[in-house]
């Protein structure tokens, strides 16, 4: 039998070391993850034999991610941001509470501060060639009472798939609205259908998917915050039925109750005429 080196009490006492666990100063919490997180390193390089060249990709890999900012890429990618849902689910599940629109992931792609508005936006600046879409939905309580005032924070990519803020040809706060819900609870918003987003081919992120034999597309999605005094924040988004990944998500966060079925027209003018979305027209 051989022995695992980092069971062993001198190992033990050196990450104990090392991770302050003999200092009066520093953080507990801090101490106690890292303690574990270390632990738990040293077991995977003994158990899976990791080589010297391995430790060494992997910590330059770590630089390039944090150096190109897409570590929030990468959790979205191995399912971990997905994870902290299931666990809330279960968390509400076990406190008996839930029901009403699933949660799913924020992603790394939110931006505070976007523009207020009252009961509807335009949400996209007419610089883009994009298919108009229309956008309507109403917020209820856990209760099933409308609720007014309730903000509905949106946020989407255009037409190539980029997100404003984060590519910086587009205007600020592009396709990035808070709306107000009006006394019945109801928003709208003019804006021009997204198009899915894809892992920069060139990045870490997709570098580490080509390593699992994976591609790095999301499906067409509006991400939504919404919040109301008095009311938990629900973090959602919907996800569009025409794209071909809706179920082939490599961020994991499409769900059953958050796919939407665009119904295109062939002529806005002609759906305002009828009176649909008539005061945007
Ligand atoms: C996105 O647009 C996104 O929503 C997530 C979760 C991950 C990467 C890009
Ligand atoms: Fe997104």
């Amino acid at each position: 039998m051989t022995v695992k080196i980092s069971h062993t009490p001198e190992v033990q006492k050196l990450f104990d070391d090392a991770c302050g666990l003999s200092a009066d100063q520093g953080s507990p919490r801090v101490k106690a993850l890292m303690k574990r997180i270390v632990n738990d390193a040293a077991k995977i390089i003994e158990d899976l034999e990791v080589t010297q060249d391995e430790f060494w990709f992997a910590v330059d890999y770590l630089n390039r991610l944090g150096k190109s900012y897409e570590a929030g890429l990468l959790v979205a990618g191995l399912g971990l941001e997905h994870f902290l849902d299931l666990l809330e689910d279960a968390k509400e599940a076990r406190a008996g509470l839930g029901g009403g629109t699933p949660r799913t992931i924020e992603g790394p792609l939110y931006v505070a501060g976007a523009p207020i508005c009252q009961g509807e936006a335009r949400m996209d600046d007419g610089s883009e060639n994009g298919t108009v879409m229309f956008l309507k939905g109403r917020v209820f309580g856990a209760d099933g009472k409308p609720l007014a005032g309730a903000t509905v924070d949106l946020w989407h990519a255009n037409t190539k798939g980029n997100y404003s803020f984060f590519d910086k040809s587009q205007s600020e706060y592009h396709l990035r609205r808070r709306i107000v819900t009006d006394a019945e609870g109801r928003y709208s918003a003019r804006t021009i259908v997204p198009s899915g987003y894809a892992c920069s081919v060139d990045g870490p992120t997709q570098e580490a998917l080509n390593l699992l034999g994976r591609h790095g597309h999301r499906p067409a999605h509006v991400h939504f915050f919404l919040s109301a005094p008095g009311h938990s924040h629900l973090t959602t988004q919907i996800n569009l039925s025409h794209d071909p990944y809706l179920w082939d998500d490599y961020a994991y966060a499409t769900r059953d109750g958050l796919v939407g079925e665009i119904r295109f027209v062939e002529d806005a003018a002609a759906a305002a005429a009828r009176g649909v979305e008539g005061r945007f027209a």
